[in-house]
């Protein structure tokens, strides 16, 4: 019998600039993941399936084995943290920047309050410029915040800018580049090379042909 390959990943932008990448590689869903309702998607591929998760969960299916392989923003894999994954393509899509924001001038308090979901990354960010942030962990809508006095700062995704212009916000401080990655579970890369690797190749073929 054939293994099963199950690869994760998550609706919205993630899976619209994924799914042309995979049909490169050959892979395409027996149903459309984005109208469907169903968490378990057969591929045309025999033995290959799909598993619609929540963005910040990628990294932990593929960790502990419910996933293979699966794709996840660069800010979500810093955020999760640990060994524990191999990162062996940078899928090129879903690009953004992270970035500390703000009211303009709200960068140079010394002790700022801080506001957002990725609060692992900011703390990093601030210790190692030597400051010391008050960390506030939201779940959404971090630019509401620093509007309603909960918070000096922000830390979240920024992409035309859009977003923080309209709620009177500038960004003041570059975290990190940010797209999309592949990720593999350890022990499958191991276990499953035979079956992997094409895949990665074909992937890689398909990224370094949309660049
Ligand atoms: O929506 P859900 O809570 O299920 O999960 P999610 O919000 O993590 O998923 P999704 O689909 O919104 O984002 C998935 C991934 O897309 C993120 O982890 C990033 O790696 C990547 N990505 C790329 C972005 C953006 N660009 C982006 N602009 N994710 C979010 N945004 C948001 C940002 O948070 C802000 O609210 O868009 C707004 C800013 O956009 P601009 O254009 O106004 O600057
Ligand atoms: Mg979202």
């Amino acid at each position: 019998m054939q293994e099963q390959l199950t690869i994760a990943l998550s609706k919205g932008r993630i899976l619209e600039e994924t799914l042309p990448l995979l049909a490169a590689a050959g892979i395409e869903p027996a149903e459309d993941p984005e109208a469907s309702r169903r968490l378990v998607i057969p591929s045309n591929r025999d033995g290959v399936q799909l598993v619609i998760v929540r963005a910040t969960d990628v990294p932990t299916y593929v960790e502990h084995g419910g996933a293979d392989l699966g794709v996840a923003g660069k800010d979500v894999l810093l955020e999760y943290g640990g060994q524990g994954l191999y990162e062996p393509l940078d899928l090129g899509i879903a690009r953004c920047r992270l970035m500390v924001a703000g009211r303009p001038g709200s960068e140079v308090l010394r002790r700022p309050r801080v506001a957002t979901k990725f609060v692992n990354i900011a703390r990093r960010h601030f210790a190692a410029q030597g400051r010391q942030a008050e960390l506030i962990k939201l779940y959404g809508s971090m630019e509401l915040a620093p509007l309603v006095g909960l918070a000096d700062l922000i830390v979240d995704l920024v992409d035309t800018g859009n977003t923080l212009r309209a709620n009177g916000l500038e960004p003041l401080e570059p975290i990190a580049d940010i797209s999309s990655r592949l990720v593999v579970n350890k022990a499958a890369m191991k276990m499953k090379y035979r079956r992997i690797r094409p895949l990665l190749e074909g992937l890689r073929d398909a990224v370094a042909a949309a660049a």
